[in-house]
């Protein structure tokens, strides 16, 4: 690359970088795009990017093919309904082990290698999420839904310069622990906070007008022309929840969200420094 193209790059950034200082960005990690250890470290230099230039990135991450990996070791088959993961207690304390124990404190010590400060914590520590059992899918056992969210434990870690790395594992009033999928918790997290943007990091592009046709990506929608989309069937199958949280995110307050592919390298800097971005934008 040409010298000057470098200069270039970093002045189209330029005015993102004044507008953005200060605001909240929630960036969901998705399990599916966490496989290539060089991209995930590339994640992380992104999320210290940001930080370090006044943004204030919280993390929600998933990490459901580790947890299938680790209930195959154990004997037990997963089982899904709708994408929700069917969680027996058993499955529930796996889910946690692997979530809270293990992905987060991954994603965590990664962070604090790149030069950033990130602190883990579950949506039990502080009260940060708490929930009551989903049964909108029939009865999935311990899957729950988000009851509230309280932003003053993110709020603070913000203040101290941190970025929070969450796990979308909740605890109920009846003292129960829940498994929430984590674009729910990602999305609700958002709209709490009023972030400025809510940045799905998955393993696909984007949304595609006729997904059989790789050039029909969908740069920017609104929300109504999202939900046509969804009651046509244009979006469909695993995409339908993530766009239904971007959807449930902006009602509540989120400017943006972003759907964009996390096997892109250093897609997150590309998606928010670029005039074109790369993935898949809706709107109010
Ligand atoms: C998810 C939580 C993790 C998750 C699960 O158990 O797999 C439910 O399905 P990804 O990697 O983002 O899919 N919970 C209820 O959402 O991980």
């Amino acid at each position: 690359m040409e010298t000057i193209e470098k200069a270039n790059i970093l002045i189209e950034a330029l005015p993102y970088i004044e507008n953005f200082r200060g605001k909240i960005f929630v960036v969901k990690y998705g399990g599916n795009a966490m496989t290539d250890e060089r991209l995930k470290h590339m994640v992380m230099e992104d999320l210290v990017f940001l930080k370090l230039v006044g943004i204030n990135p919280v993390v929600v991450h998933g990490g459901g093919p580790e947890i299938n990996d680790l209930l195959g070791k154990l004997g037990k088959k997963p089982k899904f309904v709708n994408g929700f993961r069917m969680t027996d207690k058993e499955t529930m304390e796996v889910v946690e082990m692997v979530l809270t124990g293990k992905v987060n404190k991954e994603i965590v010590s990664y962070i604090n290698r790149c030069g950033g400060k990130a602190i883990g914590l579950s949506g039990k520590d502080g009260g940060l999420v708490t929930a009551d059992k989903d049964l909108s899918n029939g009865d999935l056992g311990l899957v729950g839904y988000v009851k509230s969210v309280n932003t003053e434990v993110i709020q603070l870690f913000i203040k101290e310069d941190y970025i929070p790395v969450i796990s979308p594992v909740a605890i109920g009033e009846d003292g129960e622990t829940y498994n929430i999928n984590a674009d729910t918790v990602a999305g609700e997290i958002a709209g709490s906070l009023g972030a400025e943007k809510l940045i799905m990091l998955t393993d696909v592009e984007g949304i595609y007008k006729d997904y059989g046709n790789k050039d029909s990506l969908i740069s920017s929608l609104d929300i109504k022309t999202a939900l046509d989309y969804v009651n046509e069937g244009v979006i469909d199958g695993g995409m339908i929840p993530k766009v239904l949280c971007c959807i449930n995110a902006i009602k509540k307050g989120v400017k943006k969200t972003h759907i964009t592919d996390g096997r892109i390298p250093h897609s997150m800097l590309l998606e928010i420094f670029t005039d074109s971005g790369i993935g898949t934008v809706i709107v109010r």
